[in-house]
């Protein structure tokens, strides 16, 4: 596949890299994303499984389906596409990861500044009084745990709709995204705010922002470019190329 030349030559005097990563960036490792066809919620309900509501009108289907999805993430590893974007921060000043996946694939594969701004599947919770629950889930037997101080019903650390976004990350993401020189905006169908709203406020300070998709979304109209490729190929072949003009390889 072809680099335009436009992106190695802004990479070649950038400092500040932003990556923008939604479902489409875990894909490659297996992990299902949510709007594609066969993708998550072609199966299930958004807001009946990823809201409060849906939780407390059935925490135990919640509950499954954060159990079997844990499952699936805990048996798959980082692609190309998360390996080439932690090799980033050698060549760079500054790389800040935004990420709106909850796998930690990013974290997994070397990246050091990460900001998870939908939670992660990881941790868990008391959905009453917010007590941490520190038992792996995976040893548990399929019931849903219930809080040993109050009784509530435990639930995954993510952010559903409907919930605020954890401020610090969202609040770093927004200054990185004003400083970026340049935003990979990859795997992303660009339709859950305010996540969204970030290559927008990279693209109004000045950044060149390039799309990895291999569908059209609704923020390709916006950004500067978009690469029609998966992003575990795309992404090292916009490394090599770099590295290449620079000499290094
Ligand atoms: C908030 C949970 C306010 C974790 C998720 C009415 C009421 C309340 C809020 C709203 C409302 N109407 C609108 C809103 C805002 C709402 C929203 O945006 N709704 C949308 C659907 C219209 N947002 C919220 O509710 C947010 N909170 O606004 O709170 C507030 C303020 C103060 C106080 C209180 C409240 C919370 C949003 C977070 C919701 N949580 N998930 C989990 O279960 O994982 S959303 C879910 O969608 C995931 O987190 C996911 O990350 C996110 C975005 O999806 P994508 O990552 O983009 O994935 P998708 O499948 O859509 O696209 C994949 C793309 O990859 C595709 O384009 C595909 O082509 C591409 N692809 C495929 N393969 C590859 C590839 N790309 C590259 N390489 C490949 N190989
Ligand atoms: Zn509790």
């Amino acid at each position: 596949m072809e680099i335009p030349k436009i992106i190695i030559d802004k990479l070649k005097i950038a400092k500040n890299i932003v990556i923008l990563s939604g479902a489409g960036m875990s894909a490659e490792s297996g992990v299902s994303t949510f709007r594609d066809p066969d993708g998550l919620w072609a199966k299930f309900s958004p807001t009946e499984l990823a809201s409060m509501d849906g939780f407390m009108s059935n925490p135990q289907l919640v509950w499954d389906w954060y159990s079997m999805r844990l499952n699936v993430i805990n048996n798959v590893s980082p692609n190309n596409g998360h390996k080439a974007v932690a090799e980033m921060e050698k060549y760079f000043d500054d790389v800040t990861v935004i990420t709106q996946n909850v796998d930690k694939l990013h974290q997994r594969a070397g990246s050091k500044k990460v900001y998870e701004l939908h939670g992660n599947i990881v941790e868990n919770y008391c959905s009453k009084c917010h007590e941490p629950f520190t038992k792996s889930i995976l040893e548990l037997d399929k019931e849903i745990p219930k809080c040993e101080h109050c009784g509530g019903y435990i639930r995954p650390a993510v952010v559903w709709f409907g919930e605020e976004l954890p401020q610090k990350a969202f609040k770093e993401s927004v200054i990185a995204s004003q400083k970026a020189d340049i935003m990979f905006v990859i795997g992303t169908s660009g339709e859950v705010y305010p996540a969204a709203q970030l290559p927008f406020n990279a693209k109004n300070s000045g950044a060149f922002v390039v799309e990895i998709n291999p569908n059209h979304t609704a923020l390709s109209q916006y950004l500067d470019i978009s690469i029609h490729e998966p992003s575990g190929v795309a992404m090292p072949k916009i490394l090599e190329n770099y590295l290449i003009e620079r000499g290094r390889k």
